[in-house]
């Protein structure tokens, strides 16, 4: 079994239906751990685009790394993501922050996240739901690398799980 986080990001159409379909269906890969609240947050690394909703969500998963990683990818196709460049706005986006320890690096996928801990809209997420997980190469934990940050980037909790998955006043 392996622990896998996962980033969720979103700025075009419908964003929390979205992320309630993706949870839904990411428990066809494995079992939902966490999830943590929904955040509101300035784009990152562009401006001119709308703010994203992120959120990130742990899985535990008996899949291996790629065949989870097609899945993924399979999983953003259905949900209608086009755009390739890595700033441009999405319908979704769905990262693989880490997966267990695993360290790679290949042309497609790198594990951690190659960008994770510069990033507040990850960061804040994920030492939500885990501050004490450990970065495999920096070791530095999630809690440890969200007070390093020195970004000023906005982010605000727009609505605490599970309050965000389950109300249907909440339409994002
Ligand atoms: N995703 C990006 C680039 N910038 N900024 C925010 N706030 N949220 C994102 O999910 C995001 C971003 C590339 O995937
Ligand atoms: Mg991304
Ligand atoms: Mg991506």
């Amino acid at each position: 079994m392996t622990e896998v986080g996962l980033s969720l990001g979103c700025n075009i159409g419908s964003c929390v239906s979205t992320f309630r379909y993706v949870i839904t269906s990411l428990q066809y890969g494995g079992k939902l751990h966490r999830v943590s609240s929904l955040y509101l947050t300035e784009p990152w690394g562009t401006s001119n685009q709308p703010y994203y909703y992120n959120c990130v969500v742990i899985l535990r998963t008996m899949m291996p790394l790629f065949p989870f990683f097609s899945f993924i990818r399979e999983l953003e196709r259905r949900l209608g993501r086009k755009t390739k460049g890595d700033y441009q706005p999405r319908t979704i986006d769905i990262d693989i922050l880490f997966f267990g320890n695993v360290v790679i690096n290949s042309k497609h996928l790198t594990v951690p996240h190659a960008r994770m801990h510069l990033r507040r809209f990850v960061l804040e997420p994920l030492a939500e739901v885990l501050p004490n997980w450990k970065h495999p190469i920096l070791n530095q934990t999630a809690r440890d690398l969200l007070f390093s940050l020195n970004g000023s980037e906005q982010i605000f909790i727009v609505s605490p799980y599970p309050e965000w998955i389950y109300s249907s006043s909440i339409n994002g």
